[in-house]
């Protein structure tokens, strides 16, 4: 069998120190450049970990007969918070299936078409507030959050942010953001290390306390209005049983799907209209194109309809193809079920292979021009012949991301509600610069808003 190549590293330590605590995707988008045989291997604080970012070896990884999604490092220390909700549940804890088939439901096309009023209002107030701040610099990702935040609490929960009324955003979301962060630095800490930290594990307490007393409030609420036989994420958690065992979900799991939703539903999609609105800055084509579908399928002041957004055929090219390029979750990981090979490299049990998905979705072996931002990647004869390793940004098979169909609505309708109104620029010429929280956004990215027609 084939050595998998690996940088050297320091005994004890291996190649912890080599990955910087701030945006670690940058250091192993580097070693993938590196390593063009599309696999490299580092150790970790003594856990030797695969990374792969060739669409083959991909393709590979992805058979769920030979491997499953682990909770590996940093999702076992994201368990600290979110437990056994969707994201962090191990693959064969029961509760998995039963919360799964109970929520299926819920991510149905006749349940987004349900949602569809509440992601307009939302929608709508983002679009009254970027009116009354023309002119001024907008900071995107924050404005997407307070967006996406509010979508995913009352369409999920009825429960009420109201973030576009407050120039601060909400305490949650430091709490979340600090976390998230903690758990990225504690992926590359020593255990002893991370217990001498007794600051950051205090501040993490607080932090992970903040997020629990928000989902008691969300729950405690939905209990005293009595909304019962609502069927949204609350209610169906709260009233259905799972279909095959019967089982119904404990108060305990329920608390950590709310927290898991609360931060799934929205951090990831705010990532996607912050990067979409930067690619289409640099792409006057694609902008050009997309005012012109919001004119012919969108006229007038209407709110538009589900159908219509349904309808649009510019716009999901442009998310899709941001997603390729910068893919809000840079990275999903999975174990081998029993010793095994990839592509003549060996894997053992239980190892952590983890997808790289910045270098996959920019592979040449997957791609032509594969920097180039080209929405016509996904008209259909196009999309047809894509490489089936080639492109994961929801992550693979059965734990793949069950809210896909709701961030590509949630997000269609956005970015038509933004364009159809305003004439977007960027006079400060914004640099990337990308911020890790685990996730991924654009560091204070800010751009100017004006309207393009008159309006009552
Ligand atoms: Mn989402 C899993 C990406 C929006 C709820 N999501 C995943 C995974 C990826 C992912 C990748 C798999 C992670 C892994 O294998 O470890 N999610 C996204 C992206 C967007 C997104 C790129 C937006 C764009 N996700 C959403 C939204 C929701 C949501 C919106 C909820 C409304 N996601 C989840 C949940 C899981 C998940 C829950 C875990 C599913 C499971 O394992 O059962």
């Amino acid at each position: 069998m084939k050595a998998i190549p690996a940088p050297q590293g320091l005994p004890l330590l291996g190649n912890t120190l080599q990955m910087p605590s701030r945006a670690p995707i940058l250091f192993l988008e580097e070693m993938a450049g590196r390593y063009d045989e599309g696999i490299f291997q580092l150790d970790l604080v003594g856990r030797r970990v695969v990374f792969v970012h060739d669409p083959d070896l991909v393709a590979e990884v992805c058979d769920e007969t030979r491997f499953y999604k682990g909770i590996n490092p940093p999702l076992s220390i994201v368990r600290d918070f979110a437990g056994d909700g969707l994201f962090t549940a191990r693959h064969d804890e029961p509760v998995w299936g039963h919360a799964h088939r109970i929520l299926m439901p819920a991510f149905s096309q006749r349940s987004m078409k349900a949602y569809y009023p509440q992601m307009l209002e939302v929608a709508e107030q983002l679009i009254a507030s970027w009116s009354r701040r023309q002119g001024e610099d907008l900071h995107v990702p924050d404005d997407m959050t307070r967006l996406t935040l509010d979508v995913i609490s009352l369409t999920g929960f009825g429960y009420r942010f109201n973030s576009f009324d407050s120039p601060e955003l909400h305490p949650f979301l430091r709490a979340m953001g600090g976390a998230l962060t903690e758990a990225m630095h504690r992926n590359r800490q020593l255990p002893f290390v991370t217990k001498l930290k007794r600051k950051n594990e205090e501040a993490y307490q607080h932090d992970i306390k903040v997020m629990r007393d928000l989902v008691d409030d969300v729950i405690r609420q939905r209990r005293s209005t009595g909304a019962g036989g609502a069927k949204d994420l609350l209610g169906l958690m709260l009233e259905a049983s799972d279909p095959k065992s019967g089982e119904r979900l404990s108060d305990e799991n329920i608390r950590n799907q709310v927290l898991t939703f609360l931060i799934a539903g929205h951090e990831t999609t705010s990532g996607l209209l912050s990067f979409a609105l930067y690619n289409l800055l640099r792409d006057p084509h694609a902008l050009a194109l997309a005012y012109d579908e919001v004119d012919r399928l969108l006229p007038g002041d209407e709110p538009p309809s589900y159908e219509t957004v349904m309808k649009l055929d510019v716009i999901p090219r442009i998310l899709e193809e941001t997603l390729r390029i910068w893919s809000p979750i840079p990275a999903f990981a999975v174990n081998a079920f029993a010793d095994d090979s990839i592509g003549g490299y060996p894997v053992a049990k239980d190892q952590p292979v983890v997808v790289l998905l910045p270098p996959l979705h920019r592979n040449p072996k997957a791609w032509e021009r594969p920097d180039e931002f080209d929405i016509d990647r996904w008209l259909p004869e196009q999309k047809a012949q894509h490489h089936p390793g080639g492109y994961k940004p929801f992550g693979n098979g059965e734990r793949a991301c069950i809210g896909r169909q709701f961030a590509l609505t949630e997000a269609r309708l956005a970015l038509a509600m933004i364009l159809r109104r305003f004439a977007i620029s960027d006079p400060s010429v914004y640099r990337m610069k990308i911020k890790q929280t685990l996730t991924l956004k654009p560091d204070e990215f800010t751009i100017r808003v004006r309207e393009r027609r008159a309006h009552e």
